[in-house]
């Protein structure tokens, strides 16, 4: 389905995987991705991020992100399905992907645009969600303009073209309890 939002090319495609393997492909990554708690300087003190993170990705391909420098660790087994599935479903080449595991509704990303040079100017960017359904937001940066979307277990979320130019978007703590949730944005690092 195209989410028609203006200066963006959005695409959602809420069963991607079905409810039972979005479950199993959860435990798997749970537990078998390594998950390191990064920290980050901000206004001159060092604070724990909001969620823990992985990145997976061609020969040691390096990305920063937020200050940090990410060194990809090699591929998974379990991940390689994943990436070609979504690599056929897209016709693109990805090469990394950043997980981030959310444990809990405080666990959040706040307002971004996945604009890192390393990403070139148009990127596309794979989003899948598993565990815990959440909601993205996203801003446009000049109008201002915000949209949600409920991002469900097994979903796909594709932002190609002009959205990361146009559009910032984060995903939001909450107060009401939220059991974890694991995402997984491919991304191609151009080198
Ligand atoms: O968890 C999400 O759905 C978004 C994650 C994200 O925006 C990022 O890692 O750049
Ligand atoms: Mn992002």
């Amino acid at each position: 389905m195209k989410i028609s939002l203006p200066d963006a090319d959005i695409e959602y495609i809420e069963n991607f995987y079905s409810i039972n393997e979005a479950t199993a492909l959860f435990d798997i990554f749970q537990q078998h991705l390594l998950w390191r708690q990064d920290d980050i300087r901000m206004f001159g003190k060092t604070v724990k991020i909001p969620r823990l993170q992985a990145w997976y990705g061609d020969n040691h391909l390096r990305y920063r992100y937020s200050n940090m420098t990410l060194t990809a660790q090699p591929w998974a087994t379990s991940l390689l399905a994943l990436k070609s599935r979504i690599s056929d479903y897209c016709h693109h080449d990805f090469n990394a992907v950043l997980a981030n595991l959310y444990r809990s509704e405080n666990d959040s990303v706040g307002w971004h645009s996945d604009n890192e040079p390393e990403l070139g100017k148009t990127p596309t960017i794979a989003s899948l969600s598993f565990g815990a359904e959440r909601e993205f937001q996203l801003k446009h940066i000049s109008t201002k303009t915000k949209e949600s979307i409920m991002l469900a277990p097994g979903s796909l979320l594709i932002m190609r073209g002009n959205t990361q130019n146009s559009w910032q978007h984060c995903l939001p703590k909450r107060t009401a309890k939220i059991a974890p949730r694991i995402n997984l944005t491919f991304r191609k690092i151009i080198t």
